[in-house]
């Protein structure tokens, strides 16, 4: 059967189809859960080139025909989940300091004490590229065996040109060899190396002049991030990072009031942010900052469990403001050694109440949002790069409800499995 578009041309983005349309794959018989649309009872969702060419009631769709048909039995799809908050790529854990810590000692404690982010600093400068993907690839698959289908890496562990360009070629890799789509975010002011110690500026210096321009110019990160934190760095200093960051044309987006509020919501907002993550210290004027610059608030639930926080992100007031709110694992291994989106979302009910439809859209299209993917994927719509989960439950409540488990029947990225 000679293929439509060879016959009359591309099928585009937004084009609406026929019924000679011959597409690649086609799901049918499923519950659609698309983000764009009330949920469809009857649905279908076709692919053509890696991209959807048609999604909703099967009752209106047009006659499809596609050289593989999946019957989906009532099963519900989402679209593939997004995992916007990670640092995936590290060598080494921190199981040892989360001894310290049962026993008493504070994650401030243990930082100041020469362990913290800066223990896993040596880990991963000990480490080559192919030995941080190989464990990164672990947890990876595990994100990937829930139905995430892109996902955001941080740098950060590096805290050196080199380490930190080594640690974004191996989460680049990650995307090459699993079929996962990869967004980097340069942290490189995420802590403060040993060779700069009681030189802040120094090490903001060199992020600012060297890091920035090297990385922007070798197309490595996709976003510039920051960890404005008494343990981190202050305001001045993640707003020069921030000025950097936008003169080489890349997005900003900032760890802030995770610890306590030092206003770094607003600073992230006032240079346009993708998002402001953590947020448990946000307070009314940061709500309104974010508000007024569109940046998602991405919550961190795995990290505030993982710590014992006891102050929740103030998320009725994010709520009644119409932030949109994403939810993340925060992968790392002092603060959320979570590999489980599932998990996340759970824990973004149990902990912080969000509603099971916050906890779909914060992992789907509230995350894509803030990565700057909300024209590609996190929805199922015409036109979005077809990345779908398909779940074996009754009801979508059982994703955010069960505890362990995994429910995933299948996945597809750009239209393959
Ligand atoms: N906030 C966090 O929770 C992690 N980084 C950050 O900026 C902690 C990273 C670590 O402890 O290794
Ligand atoms: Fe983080």
């Amino acid at each position: 059967m000679p293929r439509h578009k060879e016959e009359t041309g591309r099928v585009c983005a937004g084009m609406t189809i026929d019924s000679n349309t011959f597409c690649d794959r086609i799901w049918r018989g499923a519950r659609l859960a698309t983000m764009a649309t009330p949920p469809i009872d009857d649905g279908v969702v076709a692919c053509l080139d890696g991209r959807i060419v048609y999604a909703g009631d099967s009752a209106l769709a047009p006659a499809l025909d596609a050289a593989e048909i999946f019957q989906c039995d009532g099963r519900w799809i989402t679209p593939g989940l997004i995992d916007c908050h990670t640092h995936l790529i590290h060598a080494g854990n921190r199981a040892g300091e989360f001894a310290q810590r049962l026993a008493g000692a504070s994650y401030e404690e243990t930082a100041r004490a020469g362990g913290g982010i800066v223990s896993t600093m040596n880990a991963t400068r000990a480490a080559s590229e192919d030995a941080l993907i190989a464990c990164a690839l672990a947890r990876l698959d595990a994100l990937i065996g829930e139905g995430v289908t892109t996902i955001e890496v941080k740098s950060g562990y590096g805290l050196s040109l080199d380490h930190e360009t080594k640690m974004l070629r191996a989460a680049r890799r990650m995307g090459v060899e699993r079929n996962v789509t990869v967004r980097t975010s340069f942290l490189g002011a995420h802590a403060l190396p040993p060779e700069f110690a009681g030189n802040a500026d120094g090490y903001i210096d060199e992020v600012c002049n060297l890091m920035i321009p090297a990385i922007a110019a070798g197309g490595l990160a996709d976003a510039v991030d920051g960890f404005c934190e008494i343990v981190g760095f202050s305001p001045a200093q993640i707003e020069r990072v921030f000025a950097a960051a936008k003169a080489h044309g890349l997005p900003v987006k900032l760890h802030a009031e995770q610890l306590s509020n030092s206003n770094g919501a607003a600073l992230a907002a006032r240079f346009g942010a993708l998002s402001a993550d953590h947020l448990e210290h946000l307070d009314a004027a940061g709500v309104t900052a974010m508000k007024a610059a569109g940046t998602v608030a991405v919550l961190l639930p795995g990290a505030y469990y993982f710590t014992r926080e006891t102050k929740t992100p103030p998320i009725a007031a994010l709520r009644a403001a119409g932030i949109p709110m994403a939810v993340a694992t925060d992968c790392n291994p002092g603060t959320s050694p979570l590999t489980s989106i599932l998990l996340a979302m759970n824990m973004a009910a149990t902990l912080f109440r969000m509603t099971v439809d916050e906890c779909l859209a914060g992992v789907t299209c509230n995350a894509a949002t803030a990565l700057g993917l909300q024209n590609e994927t996190g929805t199922i719509e015409v036109g979005k790069s077809c990345d779908l989960a398909i779940w074996d439950v009754d009801e979508l409540a059982e994703l955010v409800y069960r505890i362990g488990a995994n429910p995933l029947h299948s996945r597809v990225r750009m239209g393959r499995e």
